[in-house]
């Protein structure tokens, strides 16, 4: 395994990016990505009901992007979603698509009236260096706020309150308070835990 350094997040969600960079590059990983820059990813999601399906699939479609790209020591992608309990499955791998068909206000209108409101983010991440996997998850259980709270975050954070928080949604936290609670927050610190078991 070659010593891991600059690491080559694809993805198209600028707020996922964000958060990467933020968990990572503190502990000396270099996080770059092209969402940030010119060239616009899109990753094609493949029918699967699992996260991990799908985030298998979309490193398999690392080659096209990382092509002759040098001084790059490993890619990573993400595959995330969002679970209502009183919706099995749902939104889960169509997070993203529900989330621009509905919109916010479209969820809180489905959940009118619900009393379950339990909710869970998952997060798997998949890097691959060299010819080495590694797949590392986390996922934060909570509920659905019954309005839209804050402007941070991105996606469903606005709806979402942690069960281990203080009563705010993750779009009322900053970066650091979401990492500390969040699926994304703990599959990147079970990452760098497998990337440090590695040597
Ligand atoms: P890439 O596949 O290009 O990485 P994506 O936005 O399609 O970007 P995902 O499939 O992993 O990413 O995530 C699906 C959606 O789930 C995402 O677009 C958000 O709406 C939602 N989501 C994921 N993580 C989230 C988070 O931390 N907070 C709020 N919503 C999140």
């Amino acid at each position: 395994m070659v010593k891991l350094k600059r690491i080559l997040f694809l993805t198209s969600n600028e707020g996922k990016l964000r958060e990467a960079k933020h968990a990572l590059e503190p502990r000396g990983y270099e996080i770059v990505s092209f969402a940030d820059g010119t060239s616009k990813v899109q990753l094609v999601e493949v029918q699967a009901n699992d996260l991990v399906t799908v985030a298998l699939s979309k490193i398999e479609q690392a080659e096209s992007y990382v092509g002759n790209m040098h001084q790059i020591d490993g890619v990573m992608v993400e595959d995330a979603g969002f679970f209502i309990d009183a919706h099995p499955s749902f939104p889960g791998v169509y997070s993203a698509h529900i989330l621009k068909s509905l919109g916010l206000e479209g969820i809180l209108q489905l959940m009118r009236g619900q009393k379950e409101r339990g909710a869970e983010f998952q997060s798997t991440i998949v890097l691959q260096v060299k010819s080495e996997r590694i797949v590392a998850q986390g996922s934060c259980r909570g509920r659905i706020s019954e309005e839209i709270r804050g402007v941070g975050g991105f996606g469903y954070d606005p709806l979402f309150i942690p069960e281990d928080g203080d009563g705010r949604t993750f779009a009322e936290m900053t970066l650091n308070e979401k990492k500390a609670l969040s699926h994304r927050g703990h599959a990147m610190a079970r990452l760098v835990t497998l990337l440090e078991d590695l040597g």
